[in-house]
Formats: structure tokens, C-alpha cells, sequence
């Protein structure tokens, strides 16, 4: 990749607190991802292992919007989309990172049908990340598995946001999107402008702790999929005495650092 074009970018994501980069992941690649998806929310489990207990699970209303959480535990095609060496190469590239690792992941499918209850809620990531320092380098590779139009409610984006700090309101489960931007405007005084992230299935977008994001629904004629994998850099540290931070939603999520397939380090220089 030509050093102007991943300059570009880099200044781009600090810019605008995201961006998007299609073309990431090979075909194959993205089919094998989509089988697995499948797989799981079917509760069928090819390496022998369930994802962490869900707000989803297998045979729950499929016009939901379906969370399911550390999938690629449970799925081959799943685990080899979040380790694929493009996604860590791009993470690195954006963030100036020597070590990238994915400590949390997210599978998001969003039924077509535009049902209510699917919307995600305006909310900067770091306001449930509060396991980690405040200053630890933190974002989130979004990887689409089908092309994501603004039909099937793509990713929107507040350029800039995460120049604002935490703000700490917003809600991912928040359905009254409109609502909610008008709180936190009021509350921030800063502009507010939003960007859909529309992304061909095999690219990602990239977007930090700090940047405000949510997603209307789906009324295109297919599913939206993805996964949103969390990632650190080598600048990001667990706070001390983190038995004590109330878990998120019953989960710890810095407890598999030291594990490989639960963790795996993407990159290092
Ligand atoms: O998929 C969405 O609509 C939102 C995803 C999200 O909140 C995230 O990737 O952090």
C-alpha cells in the first residue's frame, strides 16, 4: 500500500474520529465468515465451544436485532475474519500501534424488515469500557459481511466526537435516536453531524472510543452483518483494582487477556 494513501487515512480517522476502508478482506474470506455467522446463530458450534452467554441465543425472535457475544470462540470462519493479517495491518496502520489485540467481540446482525427494537442507541464505546484507564488507546474494527447500504442501517458517525471527551450519556440500546441526539447536544454545545458509513462486504470502518455512533433500521431486502471487534494498542492499560468496576451487564471484559483464541494479538511491528 503506498505510504500517501495510509498517511491519508491515518489523518482522516484522527480528523474525523472514523473511517472507512473497503476492500479489506478477501471473498473467500467473507463467505466463510458468513457461513460461520450463520453457524452460530444457529447454536451450531464447529469448534466445539459456545460464544459467552448472550443478549441473543439461538431460537430467540429472529427480527431482533441479534448481539451475540465473542463469537469467533464458537466459529472457524469467524476466529479467521477477526485474525485475518489485513485487519491487523490497517488497525496498525491508522493508530500508529506496535501491538494489536482484540479483546472483545461483537456479532451484529440486523434483521431486514426495519422492525423497531433494532435501532442501536447513540453512545461512545469508552462509556462501558470503564475497565480500562481513560487515556488507553481503544477503538473498533467493524467489519461488514454483506454490503451495508444506508438502506440497511449502516454505522452513523459524529465527526469529531471524539474530541469532545466522555461524555458519558448515550445508551447502544436507546431506540429513539432523535432523543438522544438532542440530549447530548444540549449537553456537549458542539455541533452535531452525522455520516453513514456505507461499506461493501469485505471492508471495515474504524472508529474510536471516544467517537459517537448508533444505527437506524434495516429496510433493505437482506440482512446486515458484521462483527465489531474491539481492539487495543500497546498504550492501554486494565485500571487497578478492576474486580471492583461493575461488570458490564455480567461480564468481565478484560479477563481473557492472557488467552490467545479468546485475545488474540492481530499485530506487532
Ligand atoms: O452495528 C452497529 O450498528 C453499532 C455497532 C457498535 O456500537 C460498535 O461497533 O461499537
Amino acid at each position: 500500500m503506498a505510504t500517501e494513501v495510509i498517511s491519508a487515512r491515518r489523518a482522516r480517522y484522527e480528523e474525523d474520529g472514523f473511517c472507512v476502508v473497503p476492500g479489506v478482506l478477501p471473498e473467500d474470506v467473507v463467505r466463510r465468515g458468513v457461513e460461520g455467522m450463520d453457524a452460530v446463530r444457529a447454536g451450531i458450534y464447529d469448534t466445539g465451544r459456545p460464544p459467552i452467554d448472550s443478549p441473543w441465543k439461538p431460537g430467540d425472535d429472529p427480527t431482533k436485532l441479534c448481539k451475540i457475544e465473542m463469537p469467533h470462540l464458537a466459529s472457524r470462519g469467524l476466529f479467521e475474519v477477526i485474525t485475518h493479517p489485513a485487519v491487523g495491518r490497517l488497525a496498525a496502520e491508522l493508530t500508529g500501534a506496535e501491538m494489536v489485540q482484540v479483546w472483545w467481540v461483537q456479532l451484529l446482525y440486523k434483521p431486514p424488515g426495519g422492525r423497531s427494537g433494532t435501532n442501536v442507541g447513540w453512545h461512545q464505546d469508552k462509556q462501558y469500557w470503564k475497565c480500562w484507564t481513560p487515556d488507553s488507546r481503544l477503538f473498533t474494527v467493524w467489519i461488514a459481511l454483506s454490503d451495508v447500504t444506508e438502506r440497511s442501517g449502516a454505522v452513523l458517525f459524529v465527526p469529531g466526537s471524539h474530541r469532545w471527551g466522555l461524555i458519558d450519556e448515550g445508551d447502544f440500546y436507546g431506540q429513539s435516536l432523535e432523543q438522544q441526539k438532542e440530549s447530548i447536544s444540549r449537553r456537549t454545545g458542539c455541533a452535531w453531524r452525522e455520516v453513514a458509513a456505507v461499506i461493501p462486504a469485505g471492508g471495515v470502518s474504524v472508529h474510536d472510543g471516544l467517537t459517537y455512533h448508533g444505527s437506524g433500521p434495516n429496510t433493505s431486502d437482506g440482512p446486515r452483518r458484521s462483527l465489531a471487534v474491539h481492539m487495543r494498542t500497546e498504550r492501554s492499560e486494565v485500571v487497578p483494582n478492576v474486580e471492583r468496576i461493575p461488570l458490564e451487564h455480567g461480564r468481565n471484559l478484560v479477563q481473557f487477556l492472557d488467552d490467545p483464541v479468546c485475545n488474540p494479538v492481530i499485530y506487532r511491528a
